[in-house]
């Protein structure tokens, strides 16, 4: 049974990659087998990033480039990440609304595998967008290929922005709802900013105007995501960013199998209340356990 579902979302079957997208979600069983079947499928689309603060049109902005993308021909994927809700309960939409909708909550392990089924369902392009804020954007910026930073006037100018870090992190600056007093002023911060500091790799990171409300600048920003996917694989960039991600993949696997199997503390913790056993030895003992089959 895994194996037709798996054979129907590789055909790009919409209700098919739906049901894997809630499998990972509900953290099945059968996930295992499930990422066994993709893997020979996956590494060909290229994972975009979206974060920027709540409200400065993240979600607008990926609707206007799912359009934009699928006029050039393109599959596309989406996925919302919801950090707040551990557990999201499945909410997942077919092809209803132009793009392959993923929405899951904000486990660690649950955003590559979720990632392996779209890509491995024929998307060219993952858009993925966090809901909320905090640390966890940043992992999302660690999973993606490029990395798109949303700022709008008045919200995070580029002072602001370049004490948050987001100098290094972004590959496409997006300075939306341009249609505002102060948009020029952000993009010329930002500049100024850039100009301050030297980035480690060799790609300057282009700043685009967007009022995404109305889909104006959204062509540009489709185009930047094109030439940087090809900097990506002419630089050699992207094998790294893609070996970076499978490690933090590989760990975050085996951290969450580690902390279901370290259960069972009970007589470890009387021993350490006693002063019978120290919590390093304890600890220890404790991980050995979780490696007996
Ligand atoms: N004026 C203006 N409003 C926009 C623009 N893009 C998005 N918005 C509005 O800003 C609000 C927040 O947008 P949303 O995409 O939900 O932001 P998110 O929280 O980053 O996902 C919504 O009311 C949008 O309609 C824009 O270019 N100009
Ligand atoms: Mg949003």
């Amino acid at each position: 049974v895994i194996s037709e579902l798996v054979a129907q979302a590789l055909e790009g079957r919409p209700r098919a990659v739906a049901q894997l997208i809630s499998r990972v979600e509900s953290g099945s069983p059968d996930l295992p087998e499930i990422a066994a079947l993709l893997a020979p499928h996956t590494g060909r689309a290229q994972v975009v990033g979206l974060t920027g603060s709540p409200g400065v049109g993240k979600s607008t902005t990926t609707s206007a480039l799912v359009t934009a993308l699928r006029a050039e021909g393109k599959r596309v994927g989406v996925l919302a990440i919801d950090p707040s809700s551990p557990f999201s309960g499945g909410a997942l939409l077919g092809d209803r609304s132009m793009a392959t909708r993923g929405h899951l909550g904000g486990l660690a392990w649950a955003t590559p595998q979720a990632l392996r089924v779209l890509d491995a369902a024929g998307c060219d392009v993952v858009l993925v967008e966090t809901v909320g804020v905090g640390q966890s954007e940043i992992d999302v910026v660690s999973m993606a290929d490029t990395t798109l930073v949303l700022l709008a006037p008045g919200m995070g100018d580029g002072v602001q922005a370049a004490k948050a870090g987001i100098l290094e992190i972004a590959d496409v600056f997006v300075v939306n709802k341009a249609d505002r007093d102060g948009a020029a002023q952000t993009v010329r911060d930002l500049r100024y900013m850039m100009s301050l500091g030297s980035r480690h790799d060799a790609w300057t990171p282009p700043i685009h105007k967007t009022v995404a409300a109305r889909g104006e600048g959204i062509d540009a920003v489709a185009k930047a995501i094109e030439e940087h996917r090809t900097w990506l694989a002419a630089s050699g960039e992207g094998a790294r960013r893609r070996r970076r991600r499978a490690e933090a993949e590989i760990e975050a696997i085996a951290l969450e199998k580690v902390r279901v199997r370290i259960s069972g503390l009970g007589a470890d913790a009387d021993r350490v209340v006693t002063g019978d056993l120290d919590p390093y030895a304890a600890a220890d003992e404790a991980l050995r356990r979780t490696m007996e089959p």
